[in-house]
């Protein structure tokens, strides 16, 4: 593990502009070579202009990506937000017995599913609190239930933190639970729950719930078994350059052995009605400056998500020249970023996320989760060719 040292101005580089301590970086993105741990702590090294850093990240995004600007049409599903779990950047979840607390029973799930496929939503995000008094039958049953009804769903569900409870729920494996939920018609995982992995930080916002070890476990078993998976970092609160870098190499080190994930999705803190309220909320610049330094250290994801609903729609947008290819969906019930006080919209039309990808100079291309082309013809959709990164 990289020791604690961190490149500033009265540190080795005093002395160095920007344009110097980027120069041996530069050369080596033009030339295709991976960088460094060295190399990707000084990226966080302020003297460097965002606009450079931006330049260079937009070189690797359009080698991989070219011009297109993926999105999807989805729809969220967070089943209940009563949690066992009291995470200091948390403003959606509840406790049992509190007014806001909520479940939501079978008929309520299945005319969300509804709802979703008449919206034309090829995938469905679902992720919720640690409920108290369910059991691990109860969210195995929301996959089931809604497969069945609803087969043409992408079913992105659970968090490594939702699979550790129902893991200490069942007393059973990993495998085991990742196998079964696959059957039920699991499609993949989405990036949640992964904060900083850095026990420094870990241990101080959410020190109960799965420790990174237990995170990454699931997802090196999710990929042994076929499933796809997304990554996230939350930042902009407690942390600091030398956690943040530890946690992109953690992950660049479980892609070299599983290839498993397919986004990375860096996620700025939102403060409101949080226990963090008291911190600010990071700018648009570190919003830029963290996807371009993902876009860059990440050289084997293929994808870098600008999600809109945490950026807001202008960031997000020139996010899509600053690294990122995608912006996630058009999205509906998104609660997590709206109760920390998100003012996004809810939902957007496809024309209008067509339209905010053309205005930032990218091509639309709907996909579907696992990035195959979709092609609509009125009503129905197929996922056609996979729109591999180069
Ligand atoms: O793990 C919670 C974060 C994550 C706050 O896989 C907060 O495609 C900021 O993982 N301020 C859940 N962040 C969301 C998530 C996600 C989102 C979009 C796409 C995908 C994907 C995954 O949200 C949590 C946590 O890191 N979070 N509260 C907050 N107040």
């Amino acid at each position: 593990m990289m020791s604690p040292t961190f490149p500033t101005v009265h540190g080795p580089f005093s002395g160095y502009s920007g344009v110097q301590i980027l120069a041996p970086i530069r050369e080596k993105v033009e030339a295709g070579v991976r960088l460094s741990a060295n190399d990707a702590e000084m990226l966080w090294d302020e003297r460097i202009s965002l606009h450079e850093l931006g330049e260079l990240a937009n070189l690797v995004r359009e080698r991989k990506n070219g011009n297109r600007g993926y999105y999807n049409i989805n729809t969220h599903l967070n089943p209940t937000n009563i949690c066992v779990y009291r995470c200091t950047f948390c403003a959606f979840r509840a406790d049992l017995r509190d007014a806001r607390g909520y479940a939501m029973g079978d008929e309520q799930i299945l005319a969300r599913g509804q709802e979703a496929v008449a919206a034309g939503s090829t995938e469905m995000h679902i992720v919720g609190g640690l409920h108290h008094q369910k059991n691990y039958d109860w969210y195995l049953n929301i996959i089931r239930l809604l497969h069945e009804h609803h087969p043409s769903l992408h079913l992105k569900a659970w968090t490594p933190v939702e699979i550790n409870w129902f893991q200490h729920l069942t007393k059973r494996s990993l495998r085991d639970i990742l196998v079964e939920m696959k059957d039920a018609g699991l499609g993949s995982l989405p990036g949640g729950g992964a904060e900083i992995f850095h026990p420094e930080v870990r241990d101080k916002i959410c020190e109960h719930k799965a420790d990174t070890a237990e995170w990454f476990d699931v997802h090196r078993t999710a990929h042994s078994l076929g499933l796809r998976s997304n990554a996230t970092m939350l930042y902009g609160h407690i942390e600091n350059a030398f956690h943040r870098t530890d946690h992109l190499l953690r992950l660049r080190e479980l892609q070299d052995e599983t290839g498993g994930f397919q986004t990375f999705i860096p996620l700025a803190f939102h403060p409101e009605n949080t226990r963090l309220s008291h911190l600010t909320k990071p700018t648009a610049a570190m919003d830029l400056r963290t996807v371009a330094i993902a876009r860059l250290v990440l050289d084997n994801f293929d994808h870098i998500k600008a999600y809109w609903i945490m950026l807001g729609i202008g960031t997000a947008q020139t996010a899509l020249a600053y690294g990122a290819d995608d912006i996630d969906g058009t999205v509906r019930h998104e609660l997590i970023y709206h109760d920390a006080g998100a003012t996004t919209p809810e939902v957007l039309s496809v024309e209008h996320i067509q339209r905010l990808i053309r205005e930032a100079g990218r091509e639309p291309v709907e996909r579907d989760t696992l990035y195959h082309r979709v092609v609509r013809d009125g009503a129905r959709w197929h996922a056609a060719e996979p729109l591999a990164a180069s």
